[in-house]
């Protein structure tokens, strides 16, 4: 039987399923696996779908980095990565601010992919990241190799990475490590140290109640197919 979600869960699964962001046929991933499933956060083009993708990573960061009277918020800027992941630092920023005006001056900025000799300069555009804890924001994390580059390049900068926040955790291994079972967000956490966390994952996607019967048996049963397949254990 599906189980329940948060309701921020339930209320981005029911956009992503209305609009076309996530898809189900057959797939070709960036790994080269087949997947019945596509999540496309590129199709969150419009300003409606702007907003809720934004509520959802505010929710999904005010749940998990819990503030604390201590400590309102526990990171002072949000970083996106180029380029999928300049809008959703920027969105998610300013709905953070909206929701807990604790928030209010929370920082955001991105890189460039390549840095500008002129005007400004440097690789990075909006707040500085010396000195600063930094939650890094992005869309999909499949095998890690954007994140772990957006890592290097924080700490080369002087920042700390407090947290990662994305939207899709696909729950599967690396393509070559397969025989250790571990995800690829399990290795980034393991080797980064800080916490990472998804507003859904195949778990919600293939157990959750939808509420709307948007998810189909058949595609519960292609998505359990593959997570057989190349689920990780951790
Ligand atoms: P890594 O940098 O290897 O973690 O791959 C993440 C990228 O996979 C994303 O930025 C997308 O280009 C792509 N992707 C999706 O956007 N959605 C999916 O459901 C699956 C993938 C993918 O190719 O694995």
């Amino acid at each position: 039987m599906a189980s329940p979600l948060a309701p921020y869960k339930h209320s981005f699964l029911h956009t992503c399923l209305t609009s076309s962001i996530l898809c189900f046929g057959a797939f070709t991933l960036k790994s080269g696996r087949t997947s019945p499933y596509f999540f496309n956060a590129g199709a969150f083009h419009t300003s409606s779908l702007l907003s809720s993708l934004a509520t959802a990573y505010a929710q999904a960061i005010l749940t998990n980095l819990l503030p604390t009277a201590a400590d309102p918020l526990p990171f002072d800027v949000i970083f996106g990565p180029a380029y999928k992941g300049i809008p959703l630092a920027a969105i998610a920023a300013l709905k953070l601010g909206e929701l807990d005006p604790r928030a209010a001056g929370i920082g955001y900025c991105f890189n460039r992919k390549e840095a500008k000799d002129h005007g400004e300069g440097g690789l990075i555009v909006g707040m500085d990241l010396k000195g600063k804890r930094v939650l890094i924001v992005d869309d999909v994390i499949t095998a890690g190799t954007a994140i772990r580059e957006s890592v290097a390049l924080i700490r080369k900068l002087g920042g700390v990475v407090v947290g990662i926040v994305v939207a899709l955790d696909r729950m599967e291994t690396v393509v070559g490590g397969e025989e250790k079972g571990k995800s690829a967000i399990a290795e980034v956490k393991g080797e980064v140290g800080c916490g990472v966390w998804s507003i859904l994952s195949l778990e919600d996607l293939v157990e959750g109640e939808d509420g709307d019967g948007l998810v189909g048996e058949e595609q519960r049963r292609r998505m359990r197919e593959y997570r057989e397949r190349y689920g990780a254990r951790e």
